[in-house]
């Protein structure tokens, strides 16, 4: 009998994304490929996305009846990863269990000691390879100590076998999209159709101190080929009904050439594909004279991590840019009528209230169509993390999710950094809806509909106490434009 693996994302949910829409999850897409290439059967069970509790997630797995279950685990996630490992063990007599993810990859000897009582194998780096070479081992009875990129518990010691090298062709890379339940994915401002998350690359080759990506692809960027990727962009949307698209890279533009080959592409086939994207500033400023392109590609909504607004903390990020590439990179994006979305962090230990006030003020400046305000989370693997752990004021991992407060800045109460925040939240919101009866139609539904997803939200009024009362005026532009 060939052996069933069930890849099963953790009940996590720290409710700012998930606003946005249901997402699914590309790398099981992929290491479900590897796996039934390799003769094996994978069930892609998404049980973050679909909302499951535990107990379901319990029923769910009985039915499956899986030989092995692996899950995935960043920093905010792990818990529930480990919480969903140990429902498997308690219904599946005899399963496997895996773990793979950024956190279980760096945090792996934690991991084994902490919680090997129903986490066997950890798996690291990328899975494609090695959760399929894992899986014939343990098929065949064989030793996992000659399987590459795991980690697990041997006569009581963390036992870590060599790291596996990436993967030197992402176009060689199997995928399964046929196992997805696209009945559950999509994007709420665009409810009309499906929604995928794609890569067209995997990494970065940036060393920015606060991320956990450049570290965990150590900062090599691989690209597949613009004709398989735009190929499997079509697949989707013809066979599946795919309208919309992530793309899950950390910097899709990186080689201008390629980048331009896809835009081409895209325009020439005229699929009517809305894509969502995120890159780097310096990277819109060097295609400055191709952006009518993005826009005529179908790129809708572009995310840029300007993160901080004074040159002194981008520097100590290591972000590589200047302030004002931020506001310049803002602005060729709107020119184009394509939403754009920022991020500015902030709680970081020398913060103050006037350098919370400096950064809201130039993100005010910046004009994103959104912008968010997130708090520092202490990666423990990033570069950042020595400088600030001796202002953690929380050692629970599922609070490292750029929404609760880790770090306590050194002048300011944890509670005054949170209404700091939340207004930053309002004031920058409020301010922009003052300014709705002047934007394109484009700008002004997507606008509207992120605002009430955001004022609905509920992480942001649990945790929060929301954006703030509705004033009426508010209402009536919802009213005048829903
Ligand atoms: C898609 C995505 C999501 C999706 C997940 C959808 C789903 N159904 O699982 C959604 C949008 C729901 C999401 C949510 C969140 N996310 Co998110 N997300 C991403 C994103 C943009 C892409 C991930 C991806 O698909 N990469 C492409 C694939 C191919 O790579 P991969 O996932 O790394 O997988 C490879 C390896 O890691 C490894 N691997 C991964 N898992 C496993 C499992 C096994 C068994 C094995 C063997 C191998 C393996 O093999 C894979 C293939 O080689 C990344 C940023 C980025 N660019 O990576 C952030 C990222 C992962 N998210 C992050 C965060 C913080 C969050 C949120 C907390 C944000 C928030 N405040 O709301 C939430 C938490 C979840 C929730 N439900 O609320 C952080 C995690 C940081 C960290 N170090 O912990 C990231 C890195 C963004 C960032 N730069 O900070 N996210």
């Amino acid at each position: 009998m060939t052996m069933r693996v069930a890849l099963v994302t953790p009940p996590y949910h720290s409710g700012v994304v998930e606003t946005a829409g249901r997402w699914p999850n590309v790398a099981f897409v992929y290491m479900a490929g590897a796996l039934r290439a390799a003769g094996f059967e994978p069930v892609i069970y998404d049980a973050m996305t679909m909302g499951h509790t535990l107990s379901d997630i319990a029923g769910e797995l009985e039915r499956i009846r899986p030989d092995i279950v692996v899950t995935s685990a960043y920093t905010p996630s792990y818990p529930k990863s480990v919480d969903l490992l140990r429902i498997a063990k308690e219904v599946v007599p005899g399963v496997a269990t895996g773990i793979g993810g950024v956190h279980a990859h760096f945090m792996y000897e934690e991991v084994l000691t902490r919680d090997g009582d129903v986490v066997d194998f950890v798996l690291r780096g990328e899975g494609d390879v090695t959760l399929p070479e894992l899986v014939r081992c343990l098929d065949a009875k064989d030793d996992p100590a000659k399987v590459a990129g795991i980690a697990f518990m041997r006569d009581g010691a963390v036992h870590a076998t060599p790291a596996r090298a990436f993967v030197a062709d992402l176009d060689t890379l199997q995928t399964a999209w046929d196992l997805v339940d696209w009945s559950i994915y999509q994007f709420f401002p665009k409810p009309d159709t499906n929604l995928a998350v794609v890569s067209s690359s995997r990494g970065c080759d940036q060393a920015c101190s606060f991320c956990s990506q450049q570290a965990f692809w150590m900062r090599k960027w691989r690209a597949r080929s613009a004709e398989h990727f735009v190929n499997e962009l079509q697949m989707l949307h013809e066979r599946y009904g795919v309208g919309v698209m992530m793309l899950s890279d950390e910097t899709p533009t990186l080689d201008r050439q390629r980048w331009e080959r896809i835009l081409d592409l895209l325009i020439e086939r005229d699929l009517g594909l809305d894509l969502l994207m995120e890159t780097r500033v310096d990277d819109i400023l060097r295609d400055e004279d191709i952006m009518e392109r993005y826009r005529a590609a179908g790129i809708d909504h572009i995310y840029v991590g300007v993160e901080r607004t004074d040159q002194a903390t981008l520097d100590m990020f290591k972000k590589n840019t200047e302030v004002q590439m931020g506001k310049r990179a803002l602005d060729l994006i709107n020119a184009q009528d394509i939403i754009t979305e920022t991020s500015l962090v902030l709680g970081l230990p020398d913060d103050t209230p006037e350098t919370i006030q400096a950064t809201f003020d130039l993100a005010v400046h910046y004009d994103p169509d959104l912008a968010f305000f997130l708090t520092i989370a202490p990666w423990p693997y990033a570069d950042i993390y020595e400088d600030l752990k001796p202002h953690i004021v929380s050692w629970d991992y599922e609070d490292y999710n750029l929404v609760a407060p880790v770090v306590k800045p050194k002048a300011m109460e944890v509670d005054e950094l949170m209404k700091l925040v939340i207004d930053c939240y309002r004031n920058f919101y409020m301010g922009k809806l003052k300014r709705v009866p002047s934007m394109s139609r484009v700008k002004r539904e997507y606008f509207m509909i992120t605002m009430k997803l955001l004022m609905e939200n509920s992480y942001l009024r649990q945790h929060m106490g929301g954006l703030g009362k509705m004033p009426t005026e508010v209402d009536s532009l919802f009213k005048r434009y829903l």
